[in-house]
């Protein structure tokens, strides 16, 4: 798919609206001690305050705002926050279990990367397979494909996993082997309890990863339409019946479906951003206490950026109308009237994650090697688009938005 991310990329915006610096105001407070009278006229107060907040919709900023009223925090970790949410009914337990196991994977994968370079042997160089996407597999992506996988699997929660590394999507409750018999992962009652889909690419940027450049995971979680109806094999890689691909096929759904979405970064620091589709929240990997904390409480993308994102050495394979535009925010002739500057990681998680903290643009458009662009819609666009709405931007195909878009199939 062709892809863009950026508020206002079809009208560039007035100039008037400036870059507003991202807060990246730290949660973390002591434990506060007040006294019992005090903690009486608070918690009346904090009554009243909740009667009037259950009046107004629900975002990731008020659900902070209403932790406030605990008045006794330490920090908001990523897993009291789902506590949280699913205290307030705005995720469900399974949702929360899902988060708990992607919390555990993100921080086993953060530790693969940093240590990568000491363990080459082990941990750097291609892994000889080519994946469903035509490309050269590295260690990495196998060995992170597993954690990712793993750790979903074993939740309960899930009906079916689809990873940018497997050929087909995995029945969340078996594990096939391809060439030897399916093995059942989880006992009888632990099985198929799941009604979500989860997909998700476990290394992004991978062909970064040997040069310790900045790589990511991206997942998203849709609910299945109805799970009861998809009668799977145990071992997929064994094909299906036309009827069973019907079945899988109907599970496919567009961005707008998401229920959630997120992505880590390995970088100088790790960082986990998501949506429930009530804003967008960012965690930091403190790895003093093994814990993700809360860093950003509520996302947005500034108005208006000055820097675009984009692979400018495919610029000549480009269609027309994108060339020009990037020849005219580069010139100043954009709204703001100020030349773009370009940054490109050529690591999708990277490059997304400046966009949405420092504003601009960030596009993969088609070019005559990749006509439909080369990032994939249900791995890659789709999340990522869900994020970006969330925190106030726009993500479009230059005709649509791509949270829209059916996927055509599982890669
Ligand atoms: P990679 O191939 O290293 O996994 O979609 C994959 C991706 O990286 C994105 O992370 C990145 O934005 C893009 O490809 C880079 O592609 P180019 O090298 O063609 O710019």
């Amino acid at each position: 798919m062709s892809f863009a991310v950026a508020p206002g990329v079809a009208q560039p915006a007035s100039r008037t609206q400036g870059a507003r610096a991202q807060s990246t105001q730290n949660t973390r407070s002591g434990a506060s001690s007040l006294a019992a009278p005090a903690v009486a006229a608070a918690m009346g107060a904090c009554a009243a305050r909740r009667a009037q907040r259950a009046q107004k919709p629900r975002t990731a900023t008020r659900v902070v705002q209403e932790f406030e009223d605990v008045c006794e925090q330490t920090g908001v970790t990523l897993s009291r926050y789902c506590i949280e949410l699913a205290n307030r009914g705005i995720i469900d337990s399974d949702l929360d279990s899902i988060f708990n196991s992607i919390r555990e994977a993100a921080k086993v994968i953060s530790k693969l990367v940093n240590t990568a370079p000491l363990k080459q042997a082990e941990l750097l160089g291609l892994e000889g397979e080519v994946n469903v996407q035509g490309e050269d597999q590295k260690k990495l992506d196998v060995i992170t494909n597993d954690v990712f996988k793993n750790a979903l699997r074993y939740t309960g929660k899930l009906g079916t996993l689809a990873s940018e590394e497997e050929d087909e999507p995995v029945d969340a409750s078996w594990m096939g082997t391809g060439e030897t018999e399916a093995i059942p992962v989880l006992s009888e009652e632990f099985a198929d309890t799941g009604k979500y889909i989860c997909v998700f690419d476990p290394l992004d940027g991978s062909s970064n990863v040997d040069a310790g450049i900045p790589v990511g995971t991206i997942f998203g979680v849709f609910e299945e339409p109805d799970p009861a109806e998809c009668e799977l094999p145990a071992d997929l890689s064994k094909g299906l019946s036309e009827e069973q691909q019907k079945c899988l096929a109907g599970t496919l759904q567009p961005g707008k479906s998401l229920v959630a979405a997120g992505y880590v970064l390995y970088s100088a620091s790790t960082e986990l951003v998501l949506t429930f589709g009530k804003g967008v929240v960012g965690f930091t990997l403190d790895t003093s206490i093994g814990e993700f904390v809360m860093t950003r409480p509520s996302i947005k993308i500034p108005s208006r950026g000055k820097i675009y994102s984009a692979n400018t050495g495919n610029i000549a394979e480009w269609d027309e109308p994108m060339r020009q535009y990037i020849e005219d925010i580069r010139a100043g002739k954009g709204e703001s009237g100020k030349p773009y500057s370009l940054r490109y990681i050529g690591s999708m998680v990277g490059d997304i994650h400046r966009t949405l903290l420092y504003g601009g643009i960030f596009a993969y458009p088609a070019d005559t090697k990749n006509q439909d662009g080369k990032l994939r819609l249900l791995y890659e666009g789709a999340p990522m688009s869900f994020i970006m709405e969330q925190a106030g931007g726009k993500a479009i195909t230059g005709h649509s938005r791509v949270l829209d878009i059916p996927p055509a199939a599982w890669i």
